[in-house]
């Protein structure tokens, strides 16, 4: 196939595209006409629907024993700024904001060699004694390897422990790029991407849903993005356990990466071909945390049907100097979402209207 077009088509009849045609249309297709394919295929599933979540980020620790290059968050046992909730925090964090009708809960945090296994459990126990009807998505598949490597306990064990503790989701978190050779320069002591898919499709075969993520727009050319998206595609084909795909942008302060971050057009890009390549996962979020408001906005135009939510308060993105608010009200995501042209939906964790 040799002009975009013909590509165009065949996503507009809802026929899969290849590894080859994805990049044909990342070097050829104008950004409007990418737009309008994405735009027809999420417009096909959700009408002029938008969602967004009542929800609460709790990032229980910034320690952490790896030092991703990308990462400002993360913190080295002892150093300046270093902090650790213990249970009884994270439960009065949950508890200072009962009087919100809260539905998820996101908790991640770094890889602290002090916490014990039975931290995590207690932690996940005390939220859902807190809020016995809430989400609870937590935990990122790095998370997951760290204990599993530390306590020599299967993936299969801690997520069916946490489960029982009260886990309802895993966030998407960790995937970052998925290239061994883009791994070694960004995150070398991080889970590989090969681990990092197995422990999803363990947590999809364990009826545990799961999002994905892609970090972008630093080192990484547009055959890795390409190949990334490919993954998380064979691996829905197989489980159908992935909820949402989160193309994250790149933060530039504070690490030493030293990588520019996406232009406007080259998220609005990632959007769409996200939207296009992903013809299996059923949501694609614009998150207006790291990609500014404005952007998000114009992200559901380009193949987004997802706005995430209030989060209250994100760490991670304005660590690395996003400059976007911490946290939005209930009101605020409304607004925003219609003034961008969409009926804004409210959901819980598994996309079901509240
Ligand atoms: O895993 C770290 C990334 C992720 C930077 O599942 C950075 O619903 C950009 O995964 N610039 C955490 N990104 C955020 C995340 C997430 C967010 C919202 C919703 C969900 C979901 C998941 O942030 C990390 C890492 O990939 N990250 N540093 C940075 N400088
Ligand atoms: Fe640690 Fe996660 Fe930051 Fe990497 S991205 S240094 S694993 S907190």
């Amino acid at each position: 196939m040799s002009n975009p077009h013909a590509v165009l088509n065949k996503v507009l009849n809802a026929r899969r595209v290849s590894r080859a045609q994805a990049l044909e249309l990342v070097e050829k297709a104008s950004i409007h006409d990418l737009g309008q394919a994405a735009y027809s295929i999420r417009t096909g599933l959700y009408n002029n629907q938008a969602f967004f979540v009542y929800n609460q980020h709790l990032n229980f620790t910034n320690v952490c024993a790896n030092a991703c290059r990308f990462c400002a968050f993360s913190k080295r046992p002892g150093q300046e700024g270093s902090y650790t909730l213990s249970t009884d925090q994270v439960k009065e964090a949950v508890a200072s904001r009962l009087d919100e009708p809260i539905d998820e809960i996101h908790i991640v945090g770094g890889l602290n060699p002090e916490l014990g296994y039975d931290y995590y459990l207690g932690l996940l126990r005390a939220v859902r004694k807190e809020r016995p009807n809430v989400r609870i998505k937590a935990f990122t598949a790095v998370e997951i390897a760290f204990l599993s490597d530390k306590y020599g306990l299967s993936h299969e064990q801690i997520l069916s422990d946490f489960a029982r503790s009260g886990l309802d989701a895993l966030p998407g978190g960790g995937a970052e790029v998925f290239s061994p050779k883009l791994r070694q320069r960004l995150c070398p002591e991080k889970v590989s991407g090969k681990t990092w898919l197995e422990i999803h499709e363990t947590a999809h075969r364990l009826d545990i849903p799961t999002n994905c993520t892609l970090l972008f727009g630093h080192i990484e050319t547009w055959e890795d993005r390409v190949d990334h998206l490919l993954a998380l595609r064979d691996l829905q084909d197989r489980t159908g356990g992935f909820l949402c795909f989160i193309p994250l942008p790149y933060q530039p302060g504070n690490n030493e990466l030293g990588a520019r971050g996406p232009d406007g057009i080259d998220l609005m890009k990632m959007i769409a071909m996200s939207r296009i390549v992903l013809d299996n996962i059923p949501h694609i979020k614009a998150y207006w945390a790291f990609s500014g408001i404005k952007a998000a906005q114009t992200g559901l135009w380009f193949g987004a049907d997802d706005f995430d939510g209030t989060i209250v308060e994100e760490k991670i993105g304005h660590a690395a100097g996003a400059d976007t608010p911490k946290g939005l009200t209930i009101e605020q995501l409304r607004d925003y979402i219609r003034s961008a042209g969409f009926d804004p939906v409210q959901r819980d964790s598994f996309f079901a209207a509240v």
